[in-house]
């Protein structure tokens, strides 16, 4: 199996390059933030939770974005191998997951963190947000918070993979083409 986390901070392309990157390799995309839009979208009692703190641009609490990735795997158990886009975003995300994929005999065979500035992820996330709907694309103090959110609780998962051996940043300024060259050059 190829199992491949999709890092960055919010904006960086993760989304984008996912869906390059499941063809190209025959993976299966799991997306926390798409889950948990289409449970807004679909007004369950998660949704009705989580859209507030989506909206605001805070994290959803980890027991519930870790129990969606295990009903995940659980659907897909002949996979390939999975594109997690948007998760982990905390340690205990990254502990739960490893636990979740030792269960099933697999593991994280490496983090691809997207590098983009602070002003270029403003500038793709207002422009999405002109036409995305998203209330967290709206605005740039809401933007703000989630950089900030990334910044206290998620950049330090960079660490934990580092320590692992399973690290490795990638420049994520320039064209969608030739970021997905430089993650399939990584992949190999
Ligand atoms: P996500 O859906 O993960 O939101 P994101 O970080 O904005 O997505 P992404 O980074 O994939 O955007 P992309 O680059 O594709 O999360 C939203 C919210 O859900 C979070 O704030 C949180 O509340 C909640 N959540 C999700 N996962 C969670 C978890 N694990 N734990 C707790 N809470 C969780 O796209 C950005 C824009 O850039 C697009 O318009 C794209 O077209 C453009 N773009 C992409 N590549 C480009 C390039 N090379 N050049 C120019 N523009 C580019």
């Amino acid at each position: 199996m190829l199992n491949l986390v999709l890092f960055g901070p919010p904006g960086a392309g993760k989304g984008t390059q996912s869906t390059n990157l499941i063809e190209k390799y025959n993976l299966v995309h799991l997306s926390t933030g798409d889950i948990l839009r289409g449970e807004v979208t679909a007004q369950t009692e998660l949704g009705l939770k989580a859209k507030a703190l989506m909206d605001a641009g805070n994290l959803v609490p980890d027991e519930v974005v870790i129990g969606m990735i295990n009903n995940k795997l659980e659907e897909n158990k002949n996979a390939n191998g999975f594109i997690f886009d948007g998760f982990p975003r905390t340690t205990a995300q990254a502990e739960a997951l490893d636990k979740l994929l030792s269960d099933k005999g697999t593991s994280i065979n490496h983090m691809l963190a997207l590098q983009v500035p602070d002003g270029e992820l403003i500038k793709r996330l207002l422009l999405r947000g002109k036409d995305s709907g998203r209330a967290d694309d709206a605005n740039e103090e809401v933007i703000a918070n989630r950089i900030k959110t990334y910044n206290d609780k998620t950049a330090p998962l960079i660490n934990y993979y580092q320590n692992l051996g399973k690290y490795t940043d990638i420049e994520g300024v320039g064209t969608v083409n030739e970021i997905f060259e430089r993650l399939t050059e990584v992949i190999g």
